[in-house]
């Protein structure tokens, strides 16, 4: 038997890279833009690592046309990102500010200009600051103002065939209003349910004004979805399992493609408030408009035990981490661990991709045939620049080759897996961790702005154009 060294991929598959708003952009007082969460919560100390913020992060706002260069030589065929909202209705107010969009317009003209195809976000995760003081994703207003921002953006800006609405909503509502470790910062699990509801009623509200104004649009949201495993056959892992699905994969699932919430988290969080009480008849017929794709983020899967259950768990030799032995239970009294023996990531993620090829086939045959992009996938390390000037990175290039041997492995299962962006083109703000995490194929020097694409850039680069990925890095 002859050794299979490539995969092919369907012809028209869609190869790209992502990043967002935020974590890139900086000039975050330029050009009429206002606080976002991020900015507020960047600057309250022992948020983030190092103290960092995203004042100045990739200096991308001004840097923009050397980075569609870098995309136009990777060769991507689209290029994923988010718009700022503060920059485009400052104050979350309802007037447009034509600076904001014009930076847009620029950026998009760039891309079309290289052959790339555009793929905003809509939202990732800088809700403007004088929203969030008025409850921001707890207070159903914001949806109303997020519907006048879809307005103008899709008004506004010519030469976008899809967009999509938000970006990982299970990450603004629960570790920003649940879990208090993202912006902006409140540990409330009630609140974290309403969120919930308001982030998908919002997304409802975008495709419908986005269909009223280019009927022609291709339009879906991207969720950042789990592949769980159970720590044993155990009954309190077997329950812990469920819930943790629940909240991560069910709770948004079930909206979106059946029109209800699933019963056991309404039952799970109804000693909470404000949580379903915000739901109002006619939310889930909206939430539920048919869309055109789905994004899927996907970076390590999870082993789930139930509370209680850490020494056993310690025993069977996963290791719990930095997590306390007393910490308190919440609401998924659960606790996802790293299996023994995995290579880790630099976030401390575990590696396997076969999470990924099971968790697009749970998707197809528990929900949905439309396209499914795979919106990021991505690796942390810690990288660095070495005597040559030269940034190698080996462990990426295995981790990507894994994942996208495990796309090509759905897609011969029959998932309608259409295109792949890889997280990240740039070295960025990663969050709660600031600039000390590293996802980039592209280094940045945070000191002087310079770009060194990595060795993993010239792999992508070859992997799109064979439109191939090899079956060993
Ligand atoms: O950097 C983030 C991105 O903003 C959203 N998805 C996960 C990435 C890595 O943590």
């Amino acid at each position: 038997m002859t050794e299979r060294i490539a995969r092919d991929f369907p012809e028209n598959f869609l190869w790209g890279t992502a990043t967002a708003s935020y974590q890139i952009e900086g000039a975050v007082t330029e050009d009429g833009r206002t606080p976002s969460i991020w900015d507020t919560f960047s600057k309250t100390p022992g948020r983030v690592t190092n103290g960092d913020n995203g004042d100045v992060a990739c200096d991308h706002y001004h840097r923009y046309e050397e980075d569609l260069d870098l995309l136009a030589k990777l060769g991507v065929k689209a290029y994923r990102f988010s718009l700022a909202w503060p920059r485009i209705h400052p104050n979350g107010g309802s007037v447009a500010n034509a600076k904001g969009l014009d930076f847009y317009k620029r950026l998009v003209a760039g891309l079309l200009e290289r052959n790339i195809t555009p793929l905003p976000t809509m939202y990732h995760w800088d809700l403007p600051q004088d929203l969030e003081d008025k409850g921001g994703w707890t207070n159903r207003d914001t949806v109303d103002r997020f519907g006048e921002y879809v307005q103008t953006i899709v008004g506004g800006l010519e030469g976008i065939d899809t967009w999509t609405t938000f970006n990982e909503p299970w990450c603004a509502a629960w570790l920003g209003y649940g879990y208090g470790v993202h912006a902006p910062g409140h540990s409330d699990i009630g609140a974290a349910v309403a969120a919930t509801h308001h982030l998908l009623l919002a997304h409802g509200v975008g495709v419908d004004i986005a269909r009223s104004l280019q009927p022609e649009i291709k339009i879906g949201l991207t969720l950042n979805l789990g592949a769980f495993r159970p720590g044993s056959n155990n009954q309190a892992d077997l329950d812990a399992l469920w819930r943790v699905d629940g909240n991560q994969n069910r709770i948004w699932l079930d909206p979106l493609f059946k029109g209800e919430y699933p019963q056991d988290m309404v039952d799970l969080y109804s000693d909470t408030t404000p949580a379903f009480t915000v739901v109002k008849d006619g939310d889930l017929k909206k939430i539920s408009t048919p869309i055109d794709f789905l994004g899927v983020n996907f970076y390590s899967p999870g082993t789930i035990f139930g509370a209680g259950r850490h020494k056993e768990a310690r025993e069977a030799g996963f290791n719990l981490g930095p997590i306390p032995e007393d910490a308190k239970p919440d609401h998924l009294r659960a606790l996802g661990v790293e299996t023994p023996g995995r290579p880790k990531t630099a976030m401390g993620w575990e590696v396997d991709a076969s999470g990924l090829r099971e968790l697009l086939n749970r998707v197809k045959n528990d929900y949905t045939d439309i396209p499914i992009y795979i919106t990021e996938n991505g690796a942390a390390y810690y990288d660095y620049v070495n005597a040559n000037g030269a940034v190698e990175d080996p462990e990426r290039i295995q981790y990507l080759a894994e994942h996208l041997n495990a796309c090509a492995g759905a897609i011969e299962d029959g998932v309608n897996l259409a295109g792949y962006f890889v997280w990240s083109l740039l070295d960025n703000f990663e969050w709660a961790f600031g600039y000390s995490r590293r996802f980039g194929i592209v280094w940045i020097d945070y000191d002087t702005g310079r770009r060194i694409p990595k060795s993993s850039f010239n792999w992508y680069r070859d992997v799109i154009k064979n439109n191939a990925v090899p079956t060993k890095a």
